[in-house]
């Protein structure tokens, strides 16, 4: 079998070295050979991209707008198709998978229409006879690096808002999904883009990850990933003075009051804390009950948790995929262990499960009697494993519900809007969910967070201009 190539320089380039692309819900399946680029091609990458620069940076807005168009047509029209080769590759669910799919097709079209929307600002002088202007350009090239989780939705809003405005892409995707990342870029090529603007560069983030970080010519990183790997890439960028945006992650609080609606509480939680195996960085892993419904709330959360399918990622009726690799598996199994140690009650799942074929399935696990210090309640697990920490009132539950290094997102169930408010004015996080899961974002709104969970500008919707553009300040004696 011949390795999927990656694109450089406005041509699909072969690899010495290639990796298979395994389905998570069936080992025995391979999705693909795909090449693994060295430092040589990512260089050259960074070098096409640059040469590509001046001419697409000034190429005007209508052609980024009908290529980006065409990128979210085409998305939205294979829908099906590419929500599949996702679900095959990741491991979630068919409609996971395809509603991931339209929303990378949405984003497109967003951007698509904000090329048409470059303003300035034109503001007075101090000095009389003085013109001043405020204008955005481009940064140049922009290392684009994406996680596993959302194969084609975050790929998606990096690469459409980075176009959009006028830059010059190297795309780094995750090691274990090249398939849906192959399946983007070459709906990129093909729907224009000039040789050099885009260019894929799959690889392992040793090779690949640090060229981008360490090429002088790379003006902005954009990554979505760990905490550790946030950092190295801060240090990297602050060394080479090269803008960056980090989305890393959070330990996302869903607070449940007395006066919640129950089915709404347990719906949310349900969602929030497994679907898509709780591989979100916005799933709500801390389900903080305050004492009046805490035992209702539990049980009834259980009681869901035992009729939830968790199955082959294509099959219908699966509403859990598996966790998508081995070493996640095991470092879910690992928290399930920490978390019973550490004096906790498993009251549901937690065990590795096996199904048809041979896959890394796990039952969704729920402890109760946790405490906000234990680790299960501060490290991001990154699974299908939650934690209830009991909370005397709404007080206290704010407070549990701040106690923590991240900053992503934070929800609560109530019917009092007076909680409601208060909640979304003091929650300390980027996003504040009211009776809704803390995952599941629309995608034209600035998405990120606060503390250890992001830094940077937002991503996503208007926002997105900040980290993708550059102001200049002009001034013109009249
Ligand atoms: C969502 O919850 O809809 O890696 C999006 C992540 C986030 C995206 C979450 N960057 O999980």
């Amino acid at each position: 079998m011949e390795a999927a190539r990656n694109f450089i320089g406005g041509e699909w380039i072969a690899a010495t070295d290639a990796a298979q692309d395994i389905n998570p819900s069936n080992t025995a399946d391979v999705v693909g050979l795909f090449a693994r680029a060295d430092a040589n091609a990512a260089a050259q990458a960074i070098e096409a991209a640059k040469a590509a620069f001046p001419a697409w940076s000034r190429g005007g807005i209508q052609q980024r707008h009908d290529i980006l168009k065409r990128v979210g047509d085409e998305i939205l029209a294979r829908k099906d198709e590419l929500g599949r080769l996702l679900a095959r590759e990741e491991g979630k669910t068919l409609g996971e998978a395809a509603g991931e799919t339209v929303r990378a097709g949405q984003i497109f079209l967003f951007f698509a229409g904000e090329c048409l929307r470059m303003a300035g600002e034109k503001i007075a002088s101090v000095r009389p006879g003085i013109d001043i202007e405020t204008t955005r350009e481009p940064l140049g090239v922009v290392g684009l690096i994406t996680p596993w989780n959302f194969p084609i939705a975050i790929p998606a809003w990096k690469i459409a808002p980075a176009l959009a405005y006028g830059n010059c892409v190297v795309f780094k995707p995750a090691d274990l999904v090249p398939g849906t990342a192959h399946a983007l870029s070459d709906i990129i090529v093909r729907a224009g883009v000039p040789s050099g603007v885009f260019n894929l560069v799959m690889g392992r983030g040793s090779v690949v990850g640090e060229a981008l970080l360490t090429h002088p010519d790379v003006a902005g990183i954009s990554f979505t990933g760990s905490v550790a790997t946030g950092r190295t890439i801060a240090a990297k960028c602050a060394e080479g003075m090269k803008k960056f945006q980090l989305e890393m992650g959070g330990k996302n609080p869903l607070v449940v009051l007395d006066d919640a609606d129950l089915g709404v509480a347990v719906d949310c939680a349900a969602n929030g804390a497994f679907f898509s195996t709780g591989q979100r960085c916005t799933a709500s892993s801390r389900l903080i009950v305050t004492a009046g419904i805490h035992d209702r709330f539990v049980q009834a959360l259980t009681e869901k948790m035992k009729s939830l399918v968790v199955d082959d990622a294509q099959k219908p009726g699966t509403q859990i995929g598996p966790v998508v690799d081995e070493t996640q598996l095991a470092q879910n199994q690992r928290y399930v262990e920490i978390g019973k140690g550490e004096g906790a009650r498993l009251v549901a799942g937690g065990e590795r499960l096996s199904r048809g074929t041979p896959g890394f399935y796990m039952a969704p696990a729920l402890f109760t009697d946790a405490r906000n210090d234990m680790r299960i309640a501060r490290e991001e697990i990154f699974g299908p494993v939650a934690a209830v920490v009991r909370a005397r009132d709404y007080d206290e539950a704010l407070a549990l519900a701040n106690d923590t290094a991240f900053g992503l997102c934070a929800g609560v169930c109530t019917t009092s809007l007076k909680f409601a408010t208060h909640f979304k004015r003091n929650a300390d996080a980027g996003m504040v969910m009211v009776n809704l899961p803390t995952a599941g974002v629309d995608y034209h709104v600035p998405f990120g967070g606060r503390k250890g969970s992001s830094y940077g500008p937002r991503e996503q919707g208007r926002y997105a201009i900040e980290f993708y553009t550059t102001v200049k300040t002009a001034y013109t004696l009249a």
